[in-house]
């Protein structure tokens, strides 16, 4: 173990980091995967030794991507349940057994989340539906290749999603099956809205007052589709609602290096001219008409609920046993 943690996890936190792990669920496993991954190479011969592991290997996930809640939950998710085990009083070797079983757990439960948003989503479909896709969601995806295998027919607008491109991915998924997609600039969401019946996009955070934090360039196009009256849905798996926005907490907004934007030699010496270069933006709970999740749909001003149901009454410091990093 390299500053104790497992070379493997090392690995885990720099694809993250480069977007190599990308996409806010797949973020969540692949944090989660860590934590089973330490609990296996666990040299701890001490409960307290355990939880510095664990806690040592959460600090350095907790500062691959700040933006994807799900990274936070995930973590929170077998950290809760190994903590409550620790304070049953059980031994070191079930306490490590326990983070493998409930890593497992959330991996498999986060795989079926999805699965399910593609089934409920589905219904929102129509024939002769045309769509639009920002970036690349799993959860989007799903309820469109869920429609599509359903025998629905529509077709379905991609935004190419600068500076990164995911855009791409998600022509490349749809267009293999088959789906009629056509690939646009990110600045011609508002030419093509009102040909457009519904938006559909993922989420890296829902806060507790039902904004979604999405993909930079999400809120231009909620702002299109409410001028256009065009439907805009969220598909977000519920571990992707922010616990501690109750308490007012901002989702904090990744700013990417400038590069992905443009080559620095193409700026050269201007040194009057600056880059920012945002991952994410907040489109307000009244762009969303109604978010997709794995429980069922809600309107946005339900995410209060759905954060109460999911992590219980929220006071500063309860949500974030064992996990000590507040970014
Ligand atoms: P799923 C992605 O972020 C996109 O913003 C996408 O909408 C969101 O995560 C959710 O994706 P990034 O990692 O979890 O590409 O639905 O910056 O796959």
């Amino acid at each position: 173990m390299a500053h104790g943690i497992p070379r493997e996890v090392v690995k885990i936190g720099q694809d993250i980091k480069s977007m190599k792990i990308r996409g806010a669920g797949r973020i969540a496993r692949a944090a989660v995967r860590a934590l089973l991954i330490t609990s296996r190479a666990s040299k701890a011969t001490t409960t307290r030794g355990f939880f510095n592991e664990l806690n040592e290997v959460s600090t350095f996930l907790l500062r691959t991507r700040p933006t994807a809640v799900s990274l936070p939950n995930g973590l929170r998710y077998v950290l809760k349940r190994v903590s409550e085990a620790e304070e049953k009083g059980l031994e070191l070797a079930r306490l490590k057994s326990i983070t493998i079983k409930t890593a497992l757990e959330f991996i498999k439960n986060s795989k079926e989340a999805i699965r399910r948003i593609g089934e409920i989503g589905a219904h929102r479909i129509n024939d002769g539906d045309v769509i639009l896709t920002h970036c690349n969601s799993d959860a989007a995806l799903t309820i469109l290749t869920t429609a599509w295998d359903s025998g629905k027919k529509f077709k379905v607008y991609v935004t190419e999603t600068r500076p990164r491109l995911q855009g791409l991915i998600s022509m490349k998924i749809l267009g293999k099956k088959g789906i009629p997609v056509t690939l646009i600039i990110d600045s011609a969401a508002r030419y093509f809205m009102n040909d457009i019946d519904k938006v559909i996009v993922g989420a890296d955070a829902v806060a507790a007052n039902g904004a979604v934090i999405n993909k930079i360039g999400t809120s231009l196009i909620a702002l299109a589709a409410k001028e256009a009256r065009t439907s805009f849905f969220v598909a977000a798996e519920t571990y992707k609602f922010s616990p501690e926005t109750v308490i007012g907490a901002l989702v904090k907004i990744e700013e990417r290096d400038s590069s992905e934007v443009i080559r620095p030699s193409r700026i050269g010496s201007l040194k009057s001219v600056s880059v920012k270069n945002p991952s994410f933006d907040v489109t307000p709970a009244e762009y969303v008409d109604l978010i997709i999740t794995e429980k069922g749909i809600i309107p946005p001003e339900a995410a209060f609920t759905i954060i109460q149901q999911e992590f219980g009454p929220i006071t500063k410091g309860a949500t974030l046993t064992r996990l000590s990093v507040e970014e």
